[in-house]
């Protein structure tokens, strides 16, 4: 067996006026109770060291920027790199990332992946950007993630580290069967993945937090079933600026059966083992892609 205890680090609201290493102070109290569970592996939310600025339209880029990372670490995430090292903890944090690549800013909605040395040896950045490009007075709240980032360049790469093969994606990523498919193409064993979902649809108002729950655990446990992979979902929940997320953080079984679920919307830690090995089941049988898939006939998937 390869067994990884693995602690979901769901985080209650950030205000915007919240420092980040406040956030990373409360982040540090979840990682010091995922030691005590015996936890090897942690997953933070997306966005995880900010409000969800993307609700807010911010017209002048010299403000926005103070929302992004230019390095990763940096001195106020390097509180959590060193006390994860010092327990052995490898971790998932999504982030907003600013670079200066081929002279030109780019900003990407960002994931990393750490392992229990501290060492970074992963980086995702987020493919399918929700919402909107320029302030939409139709809503009842902005979604403004394609005016402040852009789709992802690097796909869905895993990584062998960890005794395990582990891929990332973000939020609104989950709700996507070619995201989990592209890593369970790959092989694929455990899927991290950070959340900020609004508690109502800003376009039919109805659509309250039950009907989002539900769909969240839908694709998350549909995405680890279909691709024999443990997938760990985590939120960032709670009112945060006046605006409700859902909670509903969820560890789920290559089976599809969600394994731990958080019952607040405040920062709370779920635990699961996760035997990787249990996934090698569903790999041989039922989703053993060699034998039973059919791409001849997946040609409209791919097709522009
Ligand atoms: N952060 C993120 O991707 N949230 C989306 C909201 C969708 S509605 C614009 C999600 O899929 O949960």
């Amino acid at each position: 067996s390869r067994l990884i205890k693995v602690g979901g680090a769901q985080l209650g609201p950030i205000q915007r006026d919240e420092s980040k290493s406040s956030a990373v102070s409360r982040m540090v109290a979840l990682l010091d109770q995922a030691h005590a569970e015996g936890c090897g592996f942690v997953v933070f939310p997306e966005l995880a060291l900010t409000t969800f600025f993307p609700r807010h339209y911010i017209e002048n880029s010299d403000e926005f920027r103070a929302f992004y990372e230019q390095e990763m670490p940096n001195p106020d995430v390097k509180p959590l790199f060193e006390k994860a090292a010092e327990y052995g903890i490898g971790f998932y944090l999504g982030y907003a990332e600013v670079a200066r690549e081929d002279d030109e800013t780019r900003y990407f909605n960002t994931s990393i992946l750490v392992d229990q040395t501290g060492k970074i040896v992963g980086k995702y950045r987020k493919v399918h950007l929700p919402g909107h490009a320029e302030y939409d007075p139709e809503r009842t709240f902005q979604h403004l993630e394609k005016y402040y980032f852009e789709p992802g360049d690097v796909g869905f790469p895993v990584w062998r580290t960890m005794d395990g093969i582990f891929g990332m994606c973000l939020c609104n990523d989950r709700r996507w069967p070619e995201t989990y498919r592209v890593m369970g193409l790959q092989g694929v064993e455990f899927v991290a993945l950070g959340y900020n979902t609004p508690a109502t649809n800003s376009q039919k108002p109805e659509e309250g937090p039950e009907e989002r729950l539900f769909h969240s655990d839908l694709s998350v446990q549909a995405g680890a079933y279909q691709n024999a992979t443990f997938v760990a979902a985590i939120a960032k929940a709670g009112v945060e600026d006046g605006n409700h997320l859902i909670g509903g953080s969820i560890i789920v079984h290559p089976s599809g059966q969600i394994m731990a679920r958080a019952e607040t919307e405040d920062d709370e830690l779920i635990v699961a083992e996760c035997d990787l090995d249990d996934t090698v089941f569903y790999k041989k049988t039922i989703f053993d892609f060699a034998r039973h898939r059919r791409p001849e006939h997946y040609g409209r998937i791919v097709d522009q």
